[in-house]
């Protein structure tokens, strides 16, 4: 059998949704399959990372509901570092309730994620009424959301049909999910983006449940496409530098798929 392994350029072109298309164009341009996970606690901290690490990532991923001091400035900021940077915000909110709870908790309160996240991330648990729901406020945004097929801790309950329940779910929601969260490449089709997270230079765990995986390992075996990386980079004693590295592990990666 011989695989062919598609190009981001290539797997940009096979691409119908808008946000699906450009991070993989952006990924091409800046070189990076590097998530940054700024899972800090302040919006100085937050604006700080996205400045200084804004250049090596294609994503930047916040939990909004983890700043202490949150105001619609630090929206404004994000946005003009996004712009600047060019890179896609993905808020990791990880809905997990019926339509009509998550189209709320989604378009209001008092982060009104869907004002500002390009993507969002949703746990396939309650049904396809989640991505309906979400899908209410922000299709017309030209927004999507990943669903969270696998999840990187020990002993998670996403697995076998779950996983493979979720996989189809998203397979039936083109128009507005667009990948998966996942530890291994789940979909064939190029245009499904496969993002993992729980990835540091070396395997490992923390005290919690997390598991880590290397960017080698997630890109080049388990054949993902974006490596998500919170502490790695967060609690580095120089996040810029250590930010280079899983930049330059993560592209090698991706490039070896070609050899
Ligand atoms: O690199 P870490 O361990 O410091 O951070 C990993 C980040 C955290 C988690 O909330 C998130 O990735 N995450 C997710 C996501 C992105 O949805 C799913 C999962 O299964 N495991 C996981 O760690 O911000």
């Amino acid at each position: 059998e011989v695989k062919k392994v598609l190009t981001y350029v290539e797997r940009a072109a096979q691409c119908t949704h808008p946000l699906s298309k450009r991070l993989f164009s952006i990924m091409q341009e800046k070189r990076t399959n590097l998530a940054l996970s700024a899972d800090v606690n302040t919006a100085a901290e937050l604006i700080q990372m996205a400045d200084s690490i804004g250049p090596y990532i294609c994503v930047l991923k916040t939990h909004i509901d983890i700043i202490e001091d949150f105001s619609a400035d630090l929206i404004q900021k994000l946005s003009s570092l996004a712009a600047k940077h060019n890179f896609i915000i993905f808020e990791d909110r990880k809905f997990a309730d019926i339509g009509n709870t998550v189209k709320q908790q989604y378009g209001g309160g008092m982060y009104r994620i869907s004002e500002w996240a390009d993507i969002i991330n949703a746990h396939a648990v309650p049904g396809p009424g989640i991505i309906q729901g979400l899908k209410e406020v922000g299709a017309t945004k030209n927004r999507a959301c990943l669903m969270l097929a696998q999840m990187s801790s020990k002993g998670t309950l996403a697995k076998d049909t779950y996983t493979a329940e979720s996989v189809k779910m998203a397979e039936g929601n083109k128009d507005f999910v667009i990948g998966f969260i996942c530890t291994e490449k789940l979909s064939s089709d190029p245009a499904m983006l496969h993002m993992t997270p729980g990835v540091q230079l070396s395997a490992g765990v923390d005290g919690l449940g997390q598991q880590y995986l290397t960017p080698q390992e997630v890109i080049t075996n388990r054949e993902s496409d974006v490596i998500i990386v919170g502490r790695g980079i967060t609690q580095s004693a120089n996040p810029m530098q250590a930010a280079k590295e899983y930049q330059e592990a993560g592209f090698l990666a991706y490039q070896a798929l070609f050899n």
